[in-house]
């Protein structure tokens, strides 16, 4: 079976963390970069896209469209949604939680860089940090269900690299699970290794936002 392949942006945005938990379970992927308007309008014309959107992923004969979709696949087949409905139910909550999260950073596309991360640090970090820093405390294991990584880890990564990468890990100097946890996933062998390299982009830059931008509007 050929490797997966994900179609969207040579950027982080929803793309990124189809990456995050492809790399979790130490899949290799290839790529089919977003980087002209005619190329997502040929996959539209083709019916390569259900809901005219990327992230789409080609994975097991499969093609695959809405985030949440794609990871839950992914962790379903991978072992990474918990031993019982039970556990599954509270990956799916802190899931979502961390998706909500993360939409604090999204309109960084639209709109000033500046504005985003005042608004932020103002509202969504006071407002997520205590609570996943509470439930890791709580957990003990230095994952948030349960003691091995799961979908609910994986969600959580992306903001919480995503505030670093922004605030410096000072932003964390209140939060010792968090901190825990940011160590503790960051050196899983596979994620060690993915996220130092050429698939984990970097934060948003000029020439991403002016693709996304060329692209869908
Ligand atoms: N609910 C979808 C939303 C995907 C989405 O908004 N994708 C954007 C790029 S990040 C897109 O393709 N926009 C083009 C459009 O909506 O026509 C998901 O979570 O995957």
């Amino acid at each position: 079976m050929a490797a997966p392949k994900l179609y969207y942006f040579d950027g982080r945005g929803k793309g990124a963390i189809v990456r995050l938990t492809l790399a979790a379970c130490g899949i290799k992927f290839t790529e089919e970069l977003l980087t002209e308007r005619e190329q997502i309008e040929k996959w539209r014309s083709d019916g390569l896209l259900l809901f005219s959107q990327v992230p789409m992923l080609e994975i097991d004969g499969l093609r695959l469209v809405q985030t949440g979709a794609i990871v839950r696949y992914i962790a379903d087949k991978e072992g990474l949604l918990g031993s019982s409905h039970e556990e599954t139910a509270r990956i799916n909550e802190l899931f979502e939680g961390s998706r909500d999260f993360m939409s604090a950073f999204y309109p960084a596309v639209f709109v000033d860089i500046k504005e985003v991360l005042e608004k932020a640090s103002a509202k969504s970090l006071p407002r997520y940090l205590p609570i996943f820093d509470k439930v890791l405390k709580k957990n003990g294991t230095g994952f948030l269900v349960g003691d091995s990584v799961t979908l609910a880890d994986i969600g959580l990564l992306e903001p919480v690299l995503m505030t670093i990468d922004y605030y410096g890990l000072e932003a964390l100097k209140d939060y010792p699970s968090l901190q825990e946890f940011h160590k503790k996933v960051t050196s899983l062998p596979n994620m060690a290794e993915f996220l130092a390299g050429p698939q984990r982009r970097k934060p948003n830059d000029d020439v991403y936002v002016s693709t996304v931008k060329k692209v869908i509007f």
